[in-house]
């Protein structure tokens, strides 16, 4: 039998994270969760790269053409998207899913989720550090756990 894990250890691997600064109080409390977990997980400061976009929407090109110029090795995607009056949450949130997990699949590369998708601040707010933890915490250790799989299994 043959069984395949991925550990949790980065070091060596190129990694970018793409970052909106929409509801950037809270995003950048995403990218400090992101980062702390890369250094204790082995990462160096060469081999993080930070993309800064406007809103979530963007971050499917960004990490599209960061897959496809082979920059990175894996991509951490970091945003926050709360929920409004009007339908407008329900279709970023539909299209910007829909565009990362194309880019992983057309580019074959990790991509991992750390996007918030939250019915009010204080949702946001639980999961960007407090009592839910940080979810770019929780991205970075998805995408190590991805990467070191691919790796393990050769099929990278
Ligand atoms: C326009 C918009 C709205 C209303 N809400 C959010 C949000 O909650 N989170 C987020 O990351 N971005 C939001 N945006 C901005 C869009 O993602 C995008 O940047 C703009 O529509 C311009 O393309």
């Amino acid at each position: 039998m043959e069984k395949y894990e991925g550990n949790l250890q980065v070091k060596g691997y190129k990694v970018g994270i793409v970052l909106s600064r929409f509801n950037q109080f809270l995003s950048e409390r995403l990218l400090e969760g992101a980062l702390d977990a890369l250094k204790k997980l082995g990462a160096d400061d060469k081999d993080i790269s930070i993309y800064k976009v406007p809103g979530s929407f963007e971050i499917p090109l960004l990490a599209k053409k960061l897959a496809k110029a082979k920059k990175v090795d894996g991509i951490v995607c970091l945003g926050v998207l709360i929920r409004g009056d009007t339908p407008h949450f329900d279709f970023l949130s539909a299209e910007v899913t829909k565009g990362l997990a194309q880019v992983a699949l057309d580019e074959g590369i990790p991509v991992s989720f750390g996007i918030l998708t939250v019915d009010t601040i204080e949702q946001g707010i639980e999961r960007a550090g407090t009592k839910s933890g940080n979810k770019g915490w929780d991205a970075v250790l998805a995408l190590a756990e991805t990467l070191n799989l691919l790796q393990e299994a050769g099929l990278r």
